[in-house]
């Protein structure tokens, strides 16, 4: 974790023309956004433009989730928070060398515009960094932006353009862990009738019946939806709404004890029971051809409500 001693401010002129933005350093060289508002906190870092925690201050408890071993070095994701999958989800379609989810998640960022909205909040805007390693894996010209907007609500618009001069496809997640009462006793709303393909049984397409819940390892594509998801938590008498647009998948993740215990960064023993991932999303068919000239934005917000 950050030590506050190697913590040291690298953009003083930004932060004395954006109230409400920090700006910090840590030991392995990365860095990080905090932002305090009058309505929320935040943290994004700047490597994948990955915003690792959100709390507006009405609320008692975190939305996101983050591993308590969650790793912060150069070139690997955080384990929490809201990775960005991009320019494919899950492994590549042809070459299996390549970085499962894309590359964005674990490259350069940097931050091209931030402001305080009359309503309170603080937008910032990231663009990513083109290394050679990006370029290797996605020759053609592009340009990747998010804009973060951190208040009661927190709203994450991922803008690709394309600058080549044929058509490119992408695939797309918003991978966002959410903190949870307790996996087993909370609830999905919005699903019902949708169609999907279940990674645990080999992509096997079913339709869903039921509102989700969970008793085991989960990993669902659904396909062609656009609908607000709510994620129905008594335990934190609080419901989670998930509203999209740009967006026709939403995939849903937990890897349950088993597999959360092979994984080195899923913090403490039960800690994954804590966490359920509802990505806002444009995967297997859903990916989307961008024309040349044109830009896609795959947005999404989240509000927290009380039950
Ligand atoms: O979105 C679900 C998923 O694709 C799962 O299949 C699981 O592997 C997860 O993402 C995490 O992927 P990661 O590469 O971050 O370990």
């Amino acid at each position: 974790m950050i030590q506050a001693s190697a913590v040291k401010k690298i953009n003083p002129v930004a932060e004395a023309e954006h109230h409400h933005v920090r700006f910090i350093r840590d030991e392995s060289g990365l860095d990080y956004i905090e932002i305090d508002n009058d309505l929320a906190t935040a943290k994004i870092a700047l490597q994948g433009a990955h915003v690792m925690s959100w709390q507006p201050k009405s609320q008692q408890h975190p939305v996101l989730w983050l591993s308590s071993n969650a790793r912060y070095v150069p070139g690997r994701s955080i384990r929490g928070g809201i990775p960005i999958c991009w320019p494919w989800f899950g492994a590549h379609p042809t070459d299996s060398t390549l970085c499962p989810h894309g590359f964005a998640r674990v490259m350069p960022w940097q931050v091209v515009d931030a402001e305080t909205l009359n309503n309170g909040a603080t937008r910032i805007e990231l663009q990513m960094l083109e290394p050679a390693e990006s370029k290797r894996q996605l020759s053609y010209p592009h340009l990747l932006t998010v804009t973060i907007t951190v208040g009661e609500t927190l709203r994450l618009d991922l803008a690709t353009t394309n600058k080549a001069d044929h058509p490119f496809m992408v695939g797309e997640a918003l991978h966002t862990y959410f903190h949870v009462s307790d996996v087993a006793t909370i609830q999905i709303k919005g699903l019902e009738d949708t169609l999907y393909a279940d990674k645990v049984f080999n992509y096997e397409r079913r339709v869903e019946t039921h509102d989700v819940q969970f008793n085991g390892e989960f990993d669902r594509v659904y396909l062609n939806t656009n609908v607000d998801c709510m994620i129905h938590d008594a335990g934190l008498n609080r419901q989670i709404r998930i509203s999209k647009s740009g967006s026709q998948s939403t995939v849903i993740w937990n890897p349950w004890g088993e597999k959360s215990n092979q994984m080195v960064d899923m913090g403490k023993p039960d800690e994954w029971r804590e966490m359920i991932c509802v990505e806002t999303a444009n995967a297997l068919e859903n990916s989307v051809v961008i024309s040349p000239g044109r830009t896609h934005t795959m947005s999404v917000e989240y509000r927290v409500e009380s039950l």
